[in-house]
């Protein structure tokens, strides 16, 4: 196991050529091996020109240098930071350079023994500013998130749990949580200070507005958790019902080419986009017919079969029908045999909705009305009338699929990027909340039942700013990260 404490290098900057590069070297004590690579001291936070010259004398680059001095770093220890040219070669030359004069120094004759210099791990920067205390864990996750990030709401998401706004909004709910359990606790201990009916109220309704918290923290991870994650969207249905239009018109642009040959879309065609800046893969698929192997073309046969496999593993389904052909009996029977299909092989999580596309080839609009009752009827759902023809149109589709999907309006500001252990966590603090509030209800009231739950909920939500949490746990979290971060 390598060691949390040793002195670590990386180059900082994305692979690949720039302008300029950066290595960073983090660990204690690093004030002689600096003098000796630079060979001058250099001032804390102050830029330094240097000639860095390797054992022969031979110019490695023309780099600046700047030294933090711990624990006013990123990582909480001192830093020397090597700004050279961003050429690949160039920045390994000098990687590999302190690597040598990091062992070098152990055979001359300095008095201090540090560990040697070794590479660091992906995310290692991360995880000791973290463990030095400079970031929480959500802090340490939003800047990989918000490197990561794909929209310009997901980067503003991972600003704002960068600066600490989630990891506060956490701690509030921890402080009031705390105090409460203060408070049960303290009468368990002392059960000879009775505790009196209006007490046993106050506390039960302090829990029960702690539960409101949670659920307004629960609606903002879940936004937070689609900004971040997106949503895989696939778009079925029979041929010809409109799927490569809604694409196109979903996308704003020509990704699938729309005729009114069936079997036009063939291979999948996969598009990114955003709807209110939540990140959508949108994929188009061939369409879907159980027509006799025979009668199929067999390079349409194997789109159907990509289509099938991406269905199986979307999280969003959209089921486009044509509306005009709704009252067709054999049209009607296929799609509910590919519906059945869908829901075979989905997980439960995965949300559908349904298309009567078309509507500008029906005149009336009670004839609309009749076509989406007997469908909603038949599939048990609650379809969108839609034309691709229509631009307007289009914003119900965007509307429902935030809608469906859980994004929460009212807590749409202020969104900040979220992960599924953070949701795994909130619902943990509710659920344990809501038995602590249901106990007040038994017959005999036990405190000590009550406090046994606020001790879950106190560490559900220590878990997620990482005051609790395993070092497996720490080891996955900052292994996700780039080397260098
Ligand atoms: N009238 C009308 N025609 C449409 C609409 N959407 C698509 N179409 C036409 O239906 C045909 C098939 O469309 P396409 O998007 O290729 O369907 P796909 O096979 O499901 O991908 C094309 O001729 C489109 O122009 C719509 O809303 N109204
Ligand atoms: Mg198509």
């Amino acid at each position: 196991m390598q060691d949390r404490t040793d002195p670590i290098i990386a180059i900082s900057t994305a692979p690949g050529k720039g302008a300029v590069g950066i290595v960073r070297i983090s660990g204690h004590s690093l004030e002689g091996f600096t003098e000796i690579l630079t060979k001058t001291k250099l001032e804390e936070k102050k830029v330094r020109f240097i000639k860095l010259k390797d054992t022969q004398g031979e110019l490695i680059d023309e780099v600046l240098c700047i030294f933090f001095k711990g624990p006013n770093s990123y990582t909480g220890e001192d830093i020397l930071e090597i700004q050279g040219h961003g050429g690949p070669i160039v920045l390994q030359r000098i990687v590999k350079h302190c690597l040598k004069i990091s062992k070098l120094r152990d055979t001359a004759t300095q008095a201090e023994q540090l560990p040697y210099l070794r590479i660091a791990r992906p995310g290692e920067y991360s995880e000791r500013a973290f463990l030095n205390n400079k970031i929480d864990l959500l802090q340490a996750e939003a800047i990989i998130d918000l490197i990561d990030a794909s929209t310009e709401q997901a980067s503003l998401g991972a600003s704002r749990s960068l600066s600490g706004e989630f990891s506060k909004n956490i701690k509030e709910l921890l402080s009031e949580i705390t105090q409460t359990r203060v408070f049960i606790e303290a009468h368990i201990d002392f059960p000879e200070e009775e505790i009196g009916a209006l007490e046993i109220q106050r506390i039960k309704e302090k829990l029960i507005k702690e539960i409101d918290i949670s659920n307004k923290l629960l609606a903002r991870t879940k936004n937070g958790l689609l900004l971040k994650e997106g949503i895989n969207t696939v778009i079925t249905g029979q041929p010809n019902a409109g799927k490569s239009s809604i694409m196109n018109a979903l996308c704003q642009q020509d990704v699938s080419i729309v005729t009114d040959i069936e079997g036009t879309t063939r291979d999948l065609v996969r598009q990114h986009m955003q709807v209110d800046g939540i990140p959508i893969n949108l994929i188009d698929t061939a369409g879907i017919s159980f027509e006799k192997k025979d009668k199929i073309d067999p390079v349409e046969k194997i789109g159907i079969e990509k289509a099938w496999k991406e269905l199986h593993t979307a999280e969003l389904v959209i089921f486009v029908h044509d509306i005009s052909r709704v009252f067709e009996k054999t049209y009607i029977e296929t799609s509910l045999q590919i519906l059945k299909e869908i829901e075979r092989g989905q997980n439960k999580n995965t949300k559908l909705i349904h298309i009567l596309n078309k509507s500008d080839l029906i005149n009336e609009n009670k004839d609309l009305e009749l076509a989406k009752t007997y469908f909603d009827k038949l599939f048990q759902v609650n379809t969108l009338i839609l034309s691709t023809k229509s631009s307007g149109e289009l914003q119900k589709l965007r509307e429902r699929i935030l809608n469906d999907m859980g994004w929460s309006k009212d807590n749409s500001e202020n969104v900040h990027l979220a992960r599924s252990r953070h949701l795994q966590s909130i619902i943990k603090v509710k659920e344990h909340l809501e038995v602590a509030v249901s106990l007040f209800d038994s017959k005999i009231l036990s405190l000590e039942l009550i406090a046994e739950e606020m001790r879950l909920v106190q560490n559900a939500l220590s878990e997620i700013t990482g005051e609790y949490s395993s070092d497996d746990l720490l080891g996955e979290i900052f292994s996700t990260f780039c080397i260098g971060k």
